[in-house]
């Protein structure tokens, strides 16, 4: 066996089964750069990402890694028996191979669990070359090295992703994240990061942290928000975050000085019940004026919210609209909740006899687009048909789209942020104009 390695991070397969592809992208996961600074330096690598570029299936290299995000993983299957059919090893990781191993026991060789460091990699590539690959492995969470952004260097990224803790301290019953990490994080050195920034100020001038919550430990972001600063790094960024952030002054007023001009928050829902009833445990109340403590410090903010919770009805998706054209969202992020099988959120529902789809196939085949927002609803709820759901959501959908209330939102003092919001409010128009047109062909 030559000690090549040929690593895929796959696109996924569109609903009329053509495979999606383009030539940029706003944000990027960061698997690949992670798991390329992880492998011996005596193995020769070569990434492939199948959005930007074309897999090479006579590749010389001895063992194909293969990630998986989610949807992905269909193509991801494709690819591996291709491979297997070429005899080689096959070794696949990510969230979605993590919640579906029972899917990939037939196309690879292996499957690994975890974040796997320099020395898990060394561990999976040594057992590779001696024959000796278990068919699962469970690593811990090694991100305590700089990553390799050679990666991404020469790809159109809006937003190069960067990486200061794995997991959230919280459990919402329908996050994967809290699926798998159970309400724990783990925080990456912060050497690592601040090096990390310097390889993306090299190549971009925008980054993204890519973490589920930057929020999880208050003194770490303090001393990173203060590193980045320090280190005179000049990159305007965003990140996801709890809203409780919007009480914290300090960390608000470090975190603008840093950089960081877009929070992504989970706001989910305007009702109490629903909020404790998925395990979050926010206050619907505080939202307003955190919110408005937020954008005060110069920061905006991008707002998820879910439809199709217990407590929600036919005059939720008004309750919704009054409450995001009202309050300081610049971008709304709206989805019909999907319970992701591994989440507790369809464990409940399914006990309640509850899921509309079979087979978790079923699920993962069901997107129209990258990333696009779900507007199906895949269970039936408890105060609505799903049919009415998806209406509901449609009905919002097209009242936040309306050229007013995107103007709305995108207004703002500073021209290059007025025009990026601006940017993504129309994008937002367009997916519901398709959306719209999708749902009156059916
Ligand atoms: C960036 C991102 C995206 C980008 C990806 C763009 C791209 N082409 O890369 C966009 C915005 C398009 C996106 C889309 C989606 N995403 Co996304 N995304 C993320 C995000 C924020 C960061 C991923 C990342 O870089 N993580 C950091 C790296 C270091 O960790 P990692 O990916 O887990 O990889 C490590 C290990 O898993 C392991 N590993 C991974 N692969 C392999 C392979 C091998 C061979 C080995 C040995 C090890 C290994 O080692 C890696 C290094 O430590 C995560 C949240 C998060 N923080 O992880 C969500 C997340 C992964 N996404 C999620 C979801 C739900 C989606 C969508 C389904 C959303 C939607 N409605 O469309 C789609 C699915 C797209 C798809 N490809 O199938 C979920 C998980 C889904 C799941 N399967 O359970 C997450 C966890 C967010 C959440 N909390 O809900 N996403
Ligand atoms: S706060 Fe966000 S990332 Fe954390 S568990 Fe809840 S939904 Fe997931």
């Amino acid at each position: 066996m030559n000690k090549k390695i040929y690593f895929i991070q796959p696109t996924y397969q569109t609903s009329d089964g053509t495979l999606l592809k383009g030539d940029s992208l706003y944000v990027h996961s960061l698997a690949m750069p992670a798991l390329s600074a992880a492998t011996p330096p005596d193995w020769k690598k070569i990434v492939v990402l199948q959005y930007f570029e074309d897999i090479d299936y006579d590749t010389d290299a001895s063992v194909i890694a293969i990630t998986s995000m989610g949807y992905d993983i269909a193509q991801g299957i494709e690819i591996a028996r291709e491979f297997r059919r070429r005899n080689k090893t096959v070794i696949f990781g990510g969230y979605q191979a993590h919640f579906s191993s029972h899917l990939l026991k037939d196309v690879c060789d292996c499957v690994v669990h975890g974040n796997p460091g320099p020395k898990e990699m060394k561990k999976i590539l040594s057992d590779a070359e001696n024959n000796k690959l278990q068919k699962e492995y469970h690593f811990g969470i090694d991100i305590n090295f700089a990553f390799d952004y050679s990666v991404l260097s020469d790809k159109n990224i809006t937003f190069m992703p960067v990486l200061c803790s794995i997991g959230c301290i919280n459990d919402c019953d329908f996050c994967c994240t809290a699926a798998v990490y159970k309400g724990h994080c783990r925080l990456r050195k912060i050497k690592f990061v601040i090096e990390d920034l310097k390889s993306i100020s090299r190549i971009s001038k925008k980054a993204g942290f890519v973490d589920n919550n930057i929020y999880n430990n208050r003194e770490y972001l303090l001393k990173l928000l203060k590193a980045i600063i320090d280190n005179n790094i000049k990159l305007k960024w965003g990140a996801q975050i709890t809203v409780d952030v919007g009480d914290d002054r300090e960390v608000l007023y470090y975190l603008h000085k840093a950089g960081c001009r877009l929070l992504f928050i989970g706001m989910e829902t305007v009702n109490q019940e629903n909020l404790a009833g998925v395990n979050k445990k926010y206050l619907v109340q505080s939202y307003k004026e955190r919110l408005k403590n937020i954008n005060k410090s110069g920061i905006k903010v991008a707002g998820y919210f879910m439809f199709g919770f217990d407590k929600d009805t036919t005059e939720t998706p008004e309750m919704l609209y009054d409450f995001i054209s009202s309050v300081k969202v610049s971008i709304p992020i709206l989805n019909i909740l999907i319970p992701v099988p591994g989440t507790r959120i369809f464990q409940r529902l399914k006990e309640e006899n509850r899921i509309l789809f079979k087979e978790e196939q079923d699920l993962l085949k069901n997107n129209s687009f990258y990333n696009s927002a779900c507007n199906t609803c895949f269970f039936i709820p408890k105060l609505m048909t799903a049919k009415e759901a998806e209406l509901g959501f449609l009905e919002l959908y097209g009242k936040l789209a309306g050229y007013f209330q995107i103007i709305k939102r995108s207004l703002c003092f500073n021209p290059v942020m007025m025009a990026f919001l601006l940017g993504m409010n129309i994008i937002f128009r367009k997916e519901y104009l398709d959306m719209k047109r999708k749902h009156e062909l059916v």
